[in-house]
């Protein structure tokens, strides 16, 4: 079995991908489990296995502890970790070959926080994991802030002691091809952000030596929950990183 925990800022598309990942690989015949683990979603597109919003929703958090949203967000946080043991007995009970785990909307209460490496190593203990990074293409409208964001899935891996394959969702936005080329061709992503004035392109040429030096383990595949692009390709790469210890889904 291999668990895959959706990663990236909030709207980059974890809870569509999710979803018609998950309906990929049911039609493929594979049994998959599906957790949410975020408590601030009003409606979910896909009907999941265990549910985090059973346990508390950040609406409930506001009200009881009478506090912002924010904080209740970050409370959420705190409990989410609570939740674990639910949430491996949700995993582990029956067989299943793949566990997704779409996780809350802000990257950071989950990615940046001791909460989320403490639940990643839970989840190793259990069994493989491999994560994927979405980086949206509207995310994406200038070259470096598609490469901060593709340093901020790097720091992610990183923060959280989980690989992943790094996606550019919404690829059915990018219409002419533009950002598919540019993560394709360093050379060109380079010469593309020098063209780009401001403070941002600084420290954009420095993620990207960073990124330079830390090659991403697997190529960066384009995704769309609306053409549904690029879900074969995720598919073959999640399984080659399981197959590469040995193992087999
Ligand atoms: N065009 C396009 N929109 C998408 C795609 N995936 C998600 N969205 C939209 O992006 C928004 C955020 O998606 P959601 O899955 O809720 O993101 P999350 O916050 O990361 O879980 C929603 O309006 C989705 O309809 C996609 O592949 N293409
Ligand atoms: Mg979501």
């Amino acid at each position: 079995m291999l668990i895959v925990p959706f990663l990236g800022f909030a709207g980059s598309g974890k809870t569509s991908l999710t979803k018609t990942f998950g309906q990929f690989l049911a039609d493929e015949g594979y049994k998959v489990k599906i957790v949410n683990l975020d408590p601030g979603v009003e409606e979910l597109p896909y009907k999941p296995d265990f549910d985090v919003r059973d346990l508390f929703t950040i609406s409930k958090i506001m009200r009881e502890e009478g506090v912002g949203p924010n904080l209740a967000m970050l409370r959420a946080s705190e409990r989410i970790l609570n939740a674990f043991d639910h949430v491996a007995s949700k995993i582990s009970e029956g067989d299943c070959d793949f566990a997704l785990v779409d996780t809350p909307g802000q990257l950071e209460i989950f990615a940046f926080r001791e909460v989320g490496s403490e639940f990643m190593r839970r989840l190793r203990e259990l069994t493989r994991v491999c994560g994927v990074f979405l980086i949206g293409c509207d995310v994406a409208s200038t070259v470096s802030r598609l490469v901060v964001a593709l340093f901020v899935g790097l720091a992610v891996q990183l923060s959280l002691g989980v690989e992943a394959v790094i996606v550019l969702h919404k690829s059915d936005m990018d219409k002419e091809g533009r950002i598919r080329k540019l993560i394709s061709d360093e050379k060109l992503l380079r010469r593309e952000l020098m063209r780009e004035t401001g403070v941002m392109v600084d420290v954009a040429l420095v993620a990207l030596d960073v990124l330079g030096k830390v090659k991403p383990a697997t190529r960066i595949i384009p995704t769309s929950s609306v053409t549904l692009e690029g879900h074969e390709e995720l598919f073959e790469i999640l399984h080659e990183v399981f197959c590469a210890c040995g193992d087999n889904l």
